[in-house]
């Protein structure tokens, strides 16, 4: 499809945020685009743009064509196909920014022959005339949502072509393994080269390895994009709420001495060192009969079961009593760090008797020393974060990532049919049923890419973008 495609009508919309600015952005791309733009503007050197030379940028007026009034005094950026966003011709106006100017000025370009675009139309155009695959167009949302520096290095890795060619290279493992299978079915007789199970198995197992590692990109792809979801939890008074605000590094939540003070949790978004982390602060758990305060320790359990990472705070001062051990007990089967906190006093026990009475000898592992009231210790817990999620095998910014629902699911079909190829091998099926699951798996790949999805899928991804991109 993306082949037979060539330049849809002319579409405008206004490519900066609603509202007034400075200045605003209203593009244009397709066929007649500039024509269209000829129209309504009038040049202060009197030339046109259809006699002018691509990537040009030209001062003048947009005038209505009707009454000759001027509606604004404008740059005109000229970009004819193909080096451009959607590889039609583009014309981008630089007009001021009040949101009146920029309705009239859109209304003029209809008035000339354009339509509204969708919302993603520029990108979807971008991607069915060829210039970018689909893991790139998602990218470029990707990109617009980045909040922190990994997120962004992520999702301009993946612009960049970084999983479309691991992608592109996968399918032409499996292609050229198809071929040669195909082949031997339709010319046994021909003496080919032939493919003994023993290759296919080879190959096969070898593409199958490097779709493994792909999926284990898959969490800390999703993570950049959505955000590690931690809950601070922990008895009441041992200093959860200090450690919000220190992270934060503002007073966002009240610190009193008085135990029960947080009631309600309190969520914030906090970029640490790169890493995009939705802090939860929770209410002390504790038994209680003050009904307000038996919501909050709820709401509490509820944070710490729907996070990524816990963060279990216990007063380095105190004796560790019957209830930090009840909390431990509901946390340690997720993903958790203990933070001993208040070093900065005199501690009750070591880091290893709080593992002994814990009674867990692997919490030691867990166990970081800090003193959220005087900051310290907080860069060890941040290295721990990032050991925990991002480190390791993965490089970001480096390796092709996973990095939406969609690409996950396709690539885990991808998987199963290769899977399937292998038992199949294994079983010495025919080569013929054998083509079924490598097809299967060539194909789910081809989703990812965008090279072999539904129109209506298509439609479903750039729905999501914003109006203008
Ligand atoms: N010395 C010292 N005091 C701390 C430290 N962290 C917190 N505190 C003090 O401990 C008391 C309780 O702190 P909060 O942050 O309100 O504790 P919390 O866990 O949020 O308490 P609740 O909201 O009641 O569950 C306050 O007086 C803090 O100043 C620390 O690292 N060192
Ligand atoms: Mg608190």
């Amino acid at each position: 499809m993306a082949d037979q495609y060539n330049g849809g009508p002319a579409i405008a919309a206004i490519s900066t945020p609603a509202g007034t600015g400075a200045i605003a952005i209203i593009r244009i791309s397709g066929r007649e685009s500039i024509e269209i733009v000829d129209a309504v503007f009038q040049p202060a050197d009197k030339s046109s743009l259809r006699d002018s030379p691509s990537h040009t940028i030209h001062y003048g007026w947009i005038v209505d064509p009707q009454t000759q009034d001027s509606v604004d005094e404008v740059l005109v950026m000229l970009m004819r196909a193909p080096r451009t966003f959607t590889r039609e011709d583009v014309v981008e106006i630089n007009c001021h920014g009040g949101a009146y100017i920029q309705g009239r000025i859109l209304e003029l370009l209809f008035q000339s022959g354009a339509r509204l675009a969708e919302p993603g139309e520029f990108t979807k155009r971008a991607f069915l005339n060829g210039r970018m695959d689909l893991s790139q167009a998602e990218a470029v949302m990707d990109l617009i949502s980045s909040q922190t520096d990994l997120s962004l290095r992520s999702s301009i890795h993946t612009l960049k072509g970084g999983l479309r060619e691991k992608i592109d290279m996968l399918r032409g493992g499996l292609l050229d393994l198809m071929t040669q299978i195909e082949a031997n079915i339709d010319y046994p007789e021909y003496d080919l080269e032939d493919v003994t199970l023993d290759q296919i198995q080879k190959t096969a197992a070898a593409i199958l390895e490097k779709m493994e590692d792909l999926w284990r990109t898959a969490e800390s792809g999703r993570l950049l994009k959505q955000g590690i979801k931690v809950a601070i939890v922990g008895r009441p008074n041992v200093g959860k709420s200090t450690l919000l605000n220190a992270l934060l590094r503002e007073q966002r939540a009240i610190v009193t001495d008085i135990p029960g003070t947080t009631r309600d949790t309190i969520e914030e978004f906090v970029d640490l060192g790169g890493m995009p982390l939705h802090l939860v602060d929770t209410a002390g758990i504790r038994e209680t009969e003050d009904v307000v305060e038996k919501i909050g320790v709820d709401l509490a359990r509820r944070a710490a079961e729907e996070s990524d990472l816990i963060l279990m705070v216990v007063d380095a001062g105190m004796e560790l009593d019957g209830e930090d051990r009840a909390i431990f007990q509901e946390i340690r089967h997720k993903q958790y760090l203990i933070l001993l906190n208040k070093t900065d006093l005199t501690a009750a026990h070591s880091a290893d008797e709080f593992a002994a009475i814990l009674g867990d000898p692997q919490a030691r592992e867990h166990i970081l020393a800090v003193s959220a009231k005087e900051e310290k210790g907080l860069d060890t817990v941040e290295s721990r974060i990032r050991k925990l999620f991002f480190d390791g095998t993965i490089a970001i910014g480096k390796d092709p990532l996973i990095s939406n629902l969609r690409q996950k699911e396709a690539l885990r079909r991808g998987i199963a049919g290769l899977r399937a190829v292998l038992r199949g091998v294994e079983e010495g099926i025919p080569q013929d049923m054998i083509m079924i699951d490598l097809t299967d798996a060539y194909d789910a790949l081809g989703e990812i890419s965008g090279h072999c999805v539904k129109d209506d899928v298509i439609q479903e991804i750039f729905s999501r973008f914003c109006l203008g991109k």
